[in-house]
């Protein structure tokens, strides 16, 4: 959770056209763009080099760059997103990634997308989802061998987009998580802090270096965070969240 970079897109007008689960109204392109800047903001309050790119109008959902890439310290690993709409967002995030990273490499088959990836210092979770594959969590089992990293295959639930819809990492610890997701029994030996019931939507929050980002309107989650001795930022997230984003899905973090 130590990082001194963070990638992020502006969203686009074609926003609108974004995908959604649940058809809950557009979301407002004015305000978006101003969590965006609240976004960003914060994690510069950290001190790190945040990079903006420009809105991409073909594709509705880049603003959500953390699905087009996994980043490492070892190296950037280019995802294959299973949405047919987002495959070619990858493609765009490539040269940015060889712009910064001297090892870029590339999921060549399966699906597999950013947000069904959670790494914590000993391994990487990856939830099979229905965005991601199989085939997918093979491609990333072969790219992050030769770094030495473990790769532990998990569930996302049934009717969540993301694994990390339903969590998110606090230390080297201690996960944020939903009460559905924990009862799977995959964070066993972490320390695990629940979403207040009711606030399942605040487990997609960021920690990124001293803060932890959470969405706004979630009280009972950010006070137990404050009480465990976390640094909140409180973003706005009502525009994101009709498109079912969240905390992560806004920026490539290393
Ligand atoms: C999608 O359905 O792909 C977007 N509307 C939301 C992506 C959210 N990304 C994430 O959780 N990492």
């Amino acid at each position: 959770f130590r990082f001194s970079h963070a990638i992020t897109r502006r969203p686009g007008a074609s926003i609108t056209a974004g995908l959604r689960a649940v058809d809950t109204g557009a979301p407002d392109l004015a305000l978006m763009l101003r969590h965006h800047q609240d976004y960003i903001a914060a994690l510069r309050e950290t001190g790190a080099t945040v990079v903006e790119l420009d809105p991409l109008e073909a594709f509705p959902d880049s603003v959500f760059v953390e699905d087009t890439a996994l980043c490492l310290p070892e190296g950037a690993i280019v995802m294959r997103p299973g949405a047919p709409s987002r495959l070619g967002e990858a493609a765009e995030m490539a040269p940015q990634l060889r712009r910064l990273y001297s090892e870029v490499v590339q999921v060549e088959t399966g699906f597999i997308e950013g947000g069904d990836i959670l790494v914590t210092e000993r391994e990487i979770l990856v939830g099979s989802s229905a965005r991601t594959n199989a085939e997918g969590i093979a491609e990333l089992v072969r790219l992050t061998a030769p770094w030495g990293r473990t790769v532990r295959e998990v569930a996302t639930p049934p009717g969540v987009l993301h694994f990390k819809t339903d969590c998110s990492l606090l230390d080297a610890e201690t996960i944020l998580a939903t009460r559905r997701l924990d009862a799977s029994g995959c964070f066993a030996g972490y320390r695990v802090i629940h979403v207040a019931e009711g606030e399942e939507a605040a487990a997609n929050s960021i920690r990124f270096n001293d803060l932890v980002l959470t969405p706004a309107g979630f009280p009972r989650t950010a006070e137990a965070l404050d009480k465990a001795g976390y640094d909140l930022r409180q973003i706005g997230n009502s525009e994101c969240a009709k498109l079912d984003g969240g905390m992560s899905c806004l920026s490539l973090r290393f």
